[in-house]
C-alpha cells in the first residue's frame, strides 16, 4: 500500500484566526476581536500611533511612570518577578526596570516574535545584570504557564497601556481572575488605565491626522488576505472610530462603502452599504469603576497614581 502524502502542518495560530475570523463575519453585527491588529505590521503601526500627537495615553503614562517609578517599584518590591503582559516594544519598561535590584527577574510576555526578541535584546543590553525569561504566547491563555522563580519572590505582573480596556468589563474580570491565579497569594499587579474625559479629546485620539490608527483598523484587511487567502477589496471599506457614551467606550469598526462580498474559503460574506465590521473597543474606567471591576476578581487596589489632568490612571493592586 503507498504511503498517504503528509498533510501539510498547519500553524495553530492561523486556524485560530481562520476560525476567528469566520465566526465572526457570521455574526450579526459582525466582529474581529482586536488582538488580530497584532501581526509585525500592525504592531508597527501601534507603535506609530502611540507617536502621535492625538493619542495622549503613550506619552501620559510614560509621565507618570517617569515620575513615581521608584515609589511604585518599592511597593512591588525590588527583587521581585516581573512579568509584563503583551509587552510589545516595551518602551515605558525601562522606567520600572532602572529601579529594581539585580536579583529581580523580567518575564515579557508577548505573541509577536520579532517584537518580542528586539525587544528583550534591548532591555538585556540596558539592564545586564537583569534576569530575562521572554515568553511567547497569548496572554489570553494565562493559566498554562508556570514561571521560574525563587519560592519568596513576589510575582507581579505589569500591564500597562490601558490594554485592559479592550476587554468587556465580564472578560476584564475574567482577565484579573486569572492574572491573580498566575501570581498567587501575595502578588501584585501594576495595571495602567485609560480615564474619562471629553469626547473630543477621545475622539480625536482614535482618529489621528496622519491616519495610522486608520492603517492599523484596515491592517486586519490586509492580514486576512495575505495569511487567510480572503478574497476582498480593502479599498471599499473605511476606518470609523468613535466614543460609545452609554458604553463608556470607543468602538472601532471597518464600514463597507458599498455592497460587497467578502470570500473565505468556500464561503461568502455579503455587506449592505455601511454595514461593519466591530473591530475593538476600549473602555475607559474612572478610579472607581476600576476599583469596584477589581474587586470582583479579588484585587485590593493599594495605590493610584496619575498625571495632572486626570486623563490617565496607574493602579497598583494586590491579593
Ligand atoms: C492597545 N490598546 C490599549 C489600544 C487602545 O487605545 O485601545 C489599541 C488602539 N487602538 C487604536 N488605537 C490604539
Amino acid at each position: 500500500m503507498r504511503n498517504a502524502s503528509p498533510t501539510p502542518a498547519r500553524n495553530p495560530e492561523e486556524d485560530d484566526f481562520l476560525s476567528s475570523v469566520r465566526e465572526g463575519l457570521r455574526q450579526r453585527p459582525k466582529s474581529i476581536a482586536p488582538k488580530y491588529f497584532y501581526d509585525a505590521h500592525g504592531s508597527h503601526l501601534f507603535d506609530l500611533i502611540c507617536t502621535t500627537p492625538e493619542y495622549y495615553p503613550t506619552r501620559t503614562e510614560t509621565g507618570i511612570l517617569d515620575r513615581h517609578g521608584a515609589e511604585m517599584a518599592a511597593m512591588l518590591g525590588a527583587s521581585c518577578v516581573l512579568i509584563e503582559l503583551g509587552s510589545g516594544s516595551a518602551i515605558k519598561t525601562p522606567l520600572i526596570l532602572r529601579h529594581l535590584s539585580d536579583n529581580a527577574v523580567y518575564v515579557p510576555v508577548d505573541i509577536c516574535e520579532p517584537h518580542l526578541r528586539q525587544s528583550t535584546q534591548r532591555l538585556q543590553a540596558m539592564f545586564p545584570a537583569l534576569s530575562m525569561q521572554p515568553l511567547r504566547a497569548d496572554y489570553h491563555r494565562l493559566p498554562a504557564y508556570a514561571i521560574k522563580h525563587h519560592a519568596r519572590q513576589r510575582q507581579v505582573v505589569y500591564f500597562p497601556g490601558s490594554t485592559i480596556g479592550n476587554c468587556t468589563p465580564q472578560e476584564a474580570v475574567q482577565l484579573l481572575k486569572s492574572i491573580a491565579d498566575l501570581v498567587g497569594p501575595g502578588g501584585g499587579l501594576l495595571i495602567g488605565v485609560d480615564a474619562k474625559k471629553p469626547i473630543e479629546m477621545l475622539n480625536a485620539a482614535y482618529n489621528d491626522a496622519a491616519g495610522h490608527t486608520a492603517a492599523f483598523n484596515l491592517n486586519l484587511l490586509t492580514r486576512m488576505q495575505n495569511e487567510l487567502g480572503a478574497q476582498l477589496d480593502a479599498t471599499q471599506f473605511a476606518h470609523h472610530a468613535y466614543y460609545n457614551e452609554t458604553h463608556g467606550r470607543i468602538e472601532m469598526h471597518l464600514v463597507s462603502r458599498c455592497r460587497q462580498t467578502i470570500r473565505l474559503g468556500t464561503e461568502s460574506f455579503p455587506f449592505a452599504e455601511g454595514e461593519t465590521i466591530h473591530t475593538e473597543n476600549s473602555y475607559k474606567y474612572t478610579a472607581h469603576e476600576f476599583r469596584q471591576l477589581a474587586r470582583m476578581a479579588g484585587w485590593h487596589l493599594k495605590s493610584t497614581w496619575h498625571d495632572e489632568d486626570g486623563l490617565f490612571n496607574v493602579h497598583y493592586l494586590s491579593l
